[in-house]
């Protein structure tokens, strides 16, 4: 039996390409020089597309492939996926939620505890020989604080659970307030802010959140509060984050995700407030396997008949 067409946007691990070269025939989008040309060679006829968090699928993308019924992205985030327009052609989009949820939230609060004790900070101030000095001066307490938590989806729970083991107090902010949790709701997030010494972002980019993070928020974050993202670059209005970590308007931010990645802008690298990850939240061994399982498991369901295991069907916001 011949093999499914597959055009693959980014390569996964060498294992998770292995699996997917003996059940597919395997197009390497990434090593196109012209993608445009490639998608219009190889396109006719693919009928599934895997990609990721960050690369996604445009509508120029998907019109490339007038035969497409499967979008399955290695990722629990879907805002790089044009999901109207996937909507509007019928092509069903899978994600990986859960899976990675809890390795998101380790990372939320190691960065979280890392930016409260400057961790990475003192960790160069040892290595540069600079002990003898007297020390690198006093931290920040994160026990018993005051954490607010945007977005209390699977992430945003998962993080709380810790922070509960850190006897911090927890409050949020959503669309809507959650009756199972007990934690303190605010409606809106600058009022959130200026009740919490650490802001973790946890939400989806949507039409709701994308560059919320500015200056009200940051002013009512105030000078002593502290800025986690785990989330996606956009929520954040970047160049106001910049300066208010430059002016030391806050004490400080721990950023896993960026505009532009990994392009990111320069000036964040010459800041000793801030603390950088290069987008690492689901990036364990196990936690990438299983995403990559899960991406094969929804294409094999597909092209089956079987129903697939983690559709978006949520709302397109
Ligand atoms: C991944 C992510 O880094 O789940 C997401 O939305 O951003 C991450 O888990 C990404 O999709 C893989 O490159």
């Amino acid at each position: 039996m011949s093999k499914q067409p597959l055009i693959v946007v980014r390569p996964y691990t060498p294992t998770d390409m292995a699996i997917l070269e003996q059940t597919y025939d395997v197009y390497r989008l990434w090593e196109a020089t012209d993608k445009v040309s490639f998608l219009r060679k190889f396109g006719p006829g693919v009928r599934a597309l895997a990609t990721d968090g960050e690369h996604g699928a445009d509508a120029a993308t998907m019109d490339l492939l007038p035969d497409l019924e499967l979008v399955a992205s290695f990722g629990v985030g879907l805002d790089a996926i044009d999901l109207s327009h996937a909507r509007r052609r019928n092509i069903r989009v899978t994600h990986t939620p859960d899976v990675l949820t809890e390795d998101v939230a380790d990372m939320a609060f190691g960065l979280l505890l890392a930016c409260a004790r400057r961790i990475p900070q003192c960790d160069s101030y040892v290595r540069q020989g600079r002990w003898l000095e007297g020390g690198p001066g006093l931290t920040t307490r994160v026990w018993g604080k005051r954490l607010g938590i945007l977005g209390l989806g699977r992430v945003g729970r998962a993080v709380a659970t810790r922070a509960e083991a850190f006897k911090l107090e927890i409050a949020y902010h959503d669309r809507c307030r959650f009756d199972d949790v007990h934690y303190r709701y605010f409606d809106d997030v600058a009022a959130l802010a200026l009740e919490v010494d650490f802001l973790v972002i946890c939400a989806s980019a949507d039409t709701d959140t994308r560059g919320l993070i500015g200056s009200h928020v940051l002013d009512a974050l105030g000078h002593d509060g502290m800025l986690i993202n785990v989330a996606r670059g956009a929520i954040v209005d970047e160049p106001v984050l910049l300066r208010y970590l430059r002016e030391h308007l806050i004490a400080g931010a721990a950023l896993d995700v960026f505009h532009n990645e990994p392009n990111i802008a320069r000036e964040f690298g010459e800041l000793d407030n801030v603390i950088l990850q290069p987008h690492q939240s689901s990036a364990t061994k196990e936690t990438r396997a299983s995403m990559g399982a899960l991406v094969r498991d929804n294409l094999s369901a597909y092209f089956a008949g079987r129903p697939l295991l983690t559709e978006f069907l949520g709302p397109v916001r």
